[in-house]
Parts: C-alpha cells; sequence; structure tokens
C-alpha cells in the first residue's frame, strides 16, 4: 500500500493540502475541538458568530485579540516548513481552514485561506481592509468612517469568500494527490475538499493522530502528528 502510494506522490505534479488547526498544534495554538481545544475555554459556536459579536462585540473582540497575540508569538512548525518546501519539486497549492497565517510564515506561496486571516481587519460597513500592524487603543476598533472594525474572519452562518472557494474547489478538482492534514472534517463547505478530489481520481493520504469522518475514504490514513509525519513522506517526494 505504501510503495503505490509512494511512487504516486514521486509521479505527482500538482499536490493539494487541506489543513485545519491540528498543523498548528505543535506551534502551540489550541485546536478547537481537542481536549486543549479552543472551544473548551470558550463556546466558539457562540463566538465565532455574527450575533456574538452584535451582542458583544468587546468579548469577541477581547478573544480574537487573545489569539492574535499567541499566533504572533507562535512559530511555524516542522509540518508547516516540509510543505512550503515541497514547492521546489511539485505545484503544491495550500487550502486552509487556518486564520493563523502559518503556512505563509513558513514559506508556502499558493495559500487560500478559506475562513479568513486573523491578521486581518475590515469595515462592518464601508469597504475599508487591513492588516493589523499593532495593538488597539480600544475593543471594538472604529473605522475612519466611524463604524465598528470586525477581524476579517468567516463566521459561522456566513459564506467564504466566493473567490477563495471557487478556486479551493478548482484546485481540488485538478490535482493528483490531496494531503488532509489536521482537521476534523467538522466544517463545512470546507469538509467537501477532498470529496471532490476524490472524484477527480485523486489520491488522499490523511495525516492526524484521530480517526476522522473520512478516515474510512482516504487512500491511506496515518496516525500520527503532522510535524513529525509530513518531513519524512514528503521526503519521499523530494527525490
Ligand atoms: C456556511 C474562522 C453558508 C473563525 C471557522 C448547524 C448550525 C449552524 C451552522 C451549521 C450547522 N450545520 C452546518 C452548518 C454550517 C457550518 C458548519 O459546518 N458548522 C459545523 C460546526 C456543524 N459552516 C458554516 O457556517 C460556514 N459557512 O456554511 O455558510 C452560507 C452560504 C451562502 C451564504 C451565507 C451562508 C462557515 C464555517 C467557517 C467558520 N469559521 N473559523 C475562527 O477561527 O475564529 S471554523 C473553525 O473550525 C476553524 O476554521 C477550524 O479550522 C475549523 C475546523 O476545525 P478544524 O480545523 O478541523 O479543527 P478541529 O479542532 O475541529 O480539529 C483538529 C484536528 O487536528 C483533529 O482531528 C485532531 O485530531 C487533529 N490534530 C490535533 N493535533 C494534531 C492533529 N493533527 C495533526 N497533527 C497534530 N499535532
Ligand atoms: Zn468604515
Amino acid at each position: 500500500m505504501f510503495e503505490s502510494i509512494a511512487d504516486k506522490l514521486s509521479q505527482a505534479e500538482k499536490i493539494v493540502f487541506v489543513t485545519g488547526a491540528g498543523i498548528s498544534q505543535e506551534s502551540g495554538i489550541p485546536t478547537f475541538r481537542g481536549k486543549d481545544g479552543l472551544w473548551r475555554k470558550y463556546d466558539a459556536m457562540q463566538l465565532a458568530t455574527i450575533d456574538a459579536f452584535y451582542e458583544n462585540p468587546k468579548l469577541v473582540w477581547e478573544w480574537y485579540d487573545e489569539r492574535r497575540k499567541n499566533i504572533l508569538a507562535a512559530k511555524p512548525n516542522a509540518g508547516h516548513t516540509a510543505i512550503a518546501n515541497l514547492e521546489k519539486y511539485k505545484q503544491v497549492r495550500v487550502l486552509t481552514q487556518n486564520i493563523d497565517g502559518l503556512h505563509q510564515r513558513a514559506g508556502s506561496s499558493q495559500v487560500y485561506e478559506l475562513h479568513g486571516s486573523i491578521i486581518t481587519i475590515k469595515c462592518t460597513v464601508c469597504d475599508f481592509k487591513e492588516k493589523i500592524t499593532g495593538d488597539f487603543s480600544e475593543l471594538p476598533p472604529r473605522c475612519k468612517c466611524s463604524n465598528m472594525l470586525r477581524p476579517d474572519v468567516v463566521w459561522f452562518g456566513e459564506a467564504l469568500p466566493q473567490n477563495v472557494w471557487s478556486e479551493a474547489i478548482m484546485q481540488a478538482n485538478s490535482c493528483n494527490v490531496m494531503f488532509v492534514v489536521g482537521t476534523s472534517l467538522a466544517v463545512s463547505p470546507a469538509n467537501m475538499l477532498p470529496i471532490y478530489a476524490k472524484q477527480n481520481g485523486a489520491i488522499l493520504v490523511e495525516v492526524n493522530p484521530e480517526e476522522t469522518l473520512m478516515s474510512k475514504d482516504m487512500d491511506l490514513s496515518i496516525r500520527s502528528t503532522s510535524a513529525k509525519a509530513l518531513p519524512e513522506l514528503l521526503s519521499i517526494v523530494n527525490k
């Protein structure tokens, strides 16, 4: 089984990664649903929503501000770096559910942020949008047009950025191999991407210490962490 996958990996032209919070876990960023999960301390279904934001913008902003500070203090890990290095040998696309920007900081150049980015803010009314460079004097921060600013992330019940989502589907439909790394595949529509890849005949490889909803559909499901498994796995390709 492994040999045949190894051959397919070496012959692959385009390799697509679908990643979730698990790939950043070894950078010290808590996952959502794990035992140390973010969702444990706060009820994310409450906080990562438009209603929570308008009900209690200060609380939601404090949550994102705390997460952003943790993220900026974190470093990409060997899993992020292995994916970035692969770009020397293959066409690589990263379709990430994460908002932490660690793939880009590791050197990946083709990253699609399906759920937005914690380091970008946008106005709730006008089309103002920019990268956050420092701290805010007050929470919630205000736009020049005097309306509230919000994190440029996709909340539950919100549509994914149309251009990013259609690109992601295109990539899933045109890859030879898809790695599904560090995601419980609990959140839609991102969890459809491995199904599109499988329909297009791609080989599916999962890297997750736990079983997921799609483990049985994978050509190979590796019960390991991404920082351990990815450098080894991708070294096959870098021949
Ligand atoms: C939409 C950004 C429609 C914000 C996030 C019922 C009620 C309400 C909504 C729904 C519902 N049923 C379905 C929905 C839709 C909903 C959804 O899927 N809900 C789920 C929870 C049931 N989806 C949406 O609302 C989406 N929008 O559908 O819009 C629409 C269409 C048109 C017009 C208008 C509307 C929007 C979803 C995006 C929500 N935003 N994040 C923020 O981050 O604050 S989701 C959030 O969960 C993160 O993005 C996260 O990435 C994502 C998924 O979680 P995972 O990444 O998979 O993380 P998780 O902790 O779950 O798993 C970690 C995995 O890693 C585990 O498997 C673990 O074993 C593994 N792991 C741990 N350590 C390691 C590891 N793996 C490798 N190495 C390790 N070291
Ligand atoms: Zn504005």
